[in-house]
């Protein structure tokens, strides 16, 4: 986009000088009536949406044509909505003290957690500093050096997840690895700025700092909600212990004792992914040595030269099967699905809702592969939540919390079972495995290798922001305090020595765009609470690693009804709503992997009673 159409933005906004009825509100004297207090919410409301629409305009252009323009645009908007949020928040503080009816109180809570800048140059500084940090990595590239010194072919972060998800030679994928975790640190001073910029907003809203704020948003004290993520996690740790033993053994097998020690922290770049989050790829080194299927849907898919549009399509009928409504036809002709050849864009999956009636889209570099296929229905699970709840008001259109808005399309995903593909024709039935319990064994190890892996990684992400923002974690110790957390959590250690002035936690998307974390690991305790409700709800009473829901009206009402409750209760009730169930827990996930507990356990009293001869 061109500066002149940037100048005209800005100028456009200046025009506004009339008194809002926001301010209006907040100028106004004397005890409020609870009469006031709701037409104050209306107004707030009203003119939230429109700024929230255009922000959403500016953001999406910002991520999907990277320009010092764009970010100028998104960071313009961004401000825009901060400003009129930050008015109405402050504002909200007259009517805290009125009995309210439910909805309102929350609506008026609701508003109140929120970032608020009274100084123009802050806030304009904190908006300029996220676009600028989510170019950046999206922007992000390694150079290889060639033999001869000169600079080679660069590459862009798919490139580099590619190698270190196919190869299988140490030193390639530690290149890729230090190549990558190269390019944060460029913008390492930026986040420290910007860290301190968030906490002047938080406080200025009565939170000690951002990380306290983003905890207070789970409907309890934000010291319950630290304790309930420690519960979980040593819910399921023993877990993720067996199936990180199991795979030290392999990943010895295969790199050798000289790579892979015998004890301790493992190097993080031997694990198929990038961030040594999810582990699907070391599938073929770990699967079970007979009995498993050698079924390969990254194969079918490729060799088919299944289309983007086609994966996505895939996803949209599992979503109609449950009754729900086929896409519009805008979210076809305004996503992006596949990485243009021309230009720098976020290839980082977002789902985004851009209007209130049925502006969604998704931006996403699609490539066909079983992983993509997944992120696919993760993707739409995100836009069936859009959809879901898109005739609520402003404040509840989110999800009950930023977990189960993570869960949804993961849930849906959890049905891609054999059966499944079988149905939509991506697996031969001589393809399928036999039922025997090696096979069942494959078919939860593929899934425990996301699932299970992702758990300690998704919860040591902010709890390293949350110290960051405490100021408990200075800048000089960022790359320290990450990888203490990351050796003493996942068991992994960084390939290479640190690095003064290093910021490996800047090379997650995450990170660097300032997206809290916590909500994938609660995710991935509530698909499981989902899946089992929804299998149940369909009738379904096998195990539950075979039930698919796909097809089942049944079970999409369910869904859809908490859908359509978006954020207007408290999240236990939506819980409650589709599962009975009032806690996230650990539990549905444990059940789910349990023959795989057992099966992990033997495999390590076996490799460890080798060693010991
Ligand atoms: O960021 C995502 C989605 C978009 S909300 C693709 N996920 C996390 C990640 O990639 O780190 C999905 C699972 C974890
Ligand atoms: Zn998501």
């Amino acid at each position: 986009m061109s500066s002149r159409i940037l100048s005209a933005l800005l100028a456009a906004s200046a025009i506004s000088v009339a008194i809002s009825p926001v301010q209006a509100h907040a100028a106004a004297k004397g005890k409020p009536s609870v009469a006031e207090a709701e037409q104050f919410l209306a107004d707030a409301e009203q003119r939230l949406n429109k700024l929230n629409n255009e922000q959403a305009r500016g953001a999406w252009v910002g991520a999907n044509f990277i320009t010092d323009d764009t970010e100028a645009i998104s960071s313009f908007f961004a401000e825009r909505f901060l400003t009129a949020s930050g008015e109405v928040a402050i504002a909200a503080r007259r009517y805290n003290d009125l009995k309210l009816k439910p909805e309102s109180a929350r609506k008026l809570k609701l508003l109140q957690q929120t970032l608020v800048f009274s100084d123009a140059k802050e806030r304009e500084a904190y908006t300029t500093i996220q676009a600028a940090m989510t170019g950046a990595y999206g922007k992000g590239k390694y150079c290889p050096k060639n033999a001869d010194g000169t600079v080679g072919t660069c590459l862009a972060l798919g490139e580099m997840e590619k190698v270190l998800a196919e190869s299988r030679d140490p030193a390639k994928l530690k290149e890729m690895w230090v190549g990558w975790h190269a390019q944060s640190p460029a913008y390492k001073d930026r986040y420290a700025e910007y860290v301190a910029l968030s906490n002047k907003g938080a406080k200025q809203m009565g939170f000690a700092d951002t990380g306290l704020m983003w905890r207070a948003q789970y409907d309890m004290p934000p010291e319950a909600f630290e304790a309930e993520m420690e519960r979980l996690w040593q819910q399921v740790k023993p877990l993720y212990d067996s199936l990180h033993t199991y795979t030290r053994h392999k990943l010895r097998q295969t790199y050798g004792p000289d790579v892979v020690p015998a004890s301790g922290p493992i190097p993080a770049h031997l694990f198929g992914n990038m961030w040594s989050q999810t582990w699907d790829n070391l599938y073929p080194i770990l699967k079970p040595a007979t009995g498993a299927s050698s079924y390969d849907l990254s194969k079918v898919l490729e060799t088919r030269g299944t289309s983007a549009k086609d994966m996505t399509a895939y996803a949209e009928r599992f979503y109609t099967s449950l009754g729900m409504q086929k896409l519009p036809e805008s979210f076809w002709e305004r996503s992006l699905l596949t990485k243009p050849k021309d230009r720098d864009v976020v290839c980082h999956a977002s789902a985004w809702p851009i209007d209130e009636k049925d502006d969604v889209r998704i931006k996403m570099c699609i490539t066909p592969t079983a992983e993509n296929f997944t992120t696919i229905h993760h993707e739409l699970g995100h836009i069936y939540y859009f959809l879901g709840y898109n005739k609520q008001p402003l404040l509840f259109r989110t999800g009950a919390n930023d977990g189960f808005h993570e869960a949804i399309g993961d849930t849906v995903a959890l049905s891609i079972t054999p059966d499944y593909l079988q149905k939509v024709g991506l697996m031969d039935a001589n393809q399928a495995d036999n039922g025997g319990a090696d096979a069942e064994v494959g078919q939860l190890l593929r899934r425990a290798l996301s699932k299970v892996a992702i758990l300690p990684f998704a919860y040591s992400v902010d709890k390293w922001r949350w110290d960051v923002y405490s100021g408990k974690t200075k800048p000089a110790d960022y790359d320290a305090s990450w990888w203490k957390l990351r050796e003493q959590m996942m068991g992994m250690q960084r390939p290479a020595p640190l690095a003064a002035g290093g910021f490996d936690a800047g090379a997650k998307y995450h990170v660097a765009a300032d997206v809290p974390y916590a909500r994938y690991f609660l995710a991935d305790m509530l698909q499981f609470q989902f899946h089992r409700a929804l299998c149940r709800e369909a009738g379904y009473t096998g195990p539950l690693h075979r039930c698919s829901v796909y097809g089942n009206a049944k079970a999409g009402a369910k869904l859809q009804a908490m859908l359509a409750m978006g954020s207007s209760k408290p999240w236990p009730e939506a819980l409650k709503a589709i599962s009975g169930e009032e806690k996230i827990d650990g539990g549905a996930l444990l059940d789910y992997f349990a023959p795989l507990k057992t099966w992990l356990d033997a495999q390590n009293r076996q490799f460890a009673a080798a060693d010991k001869k």
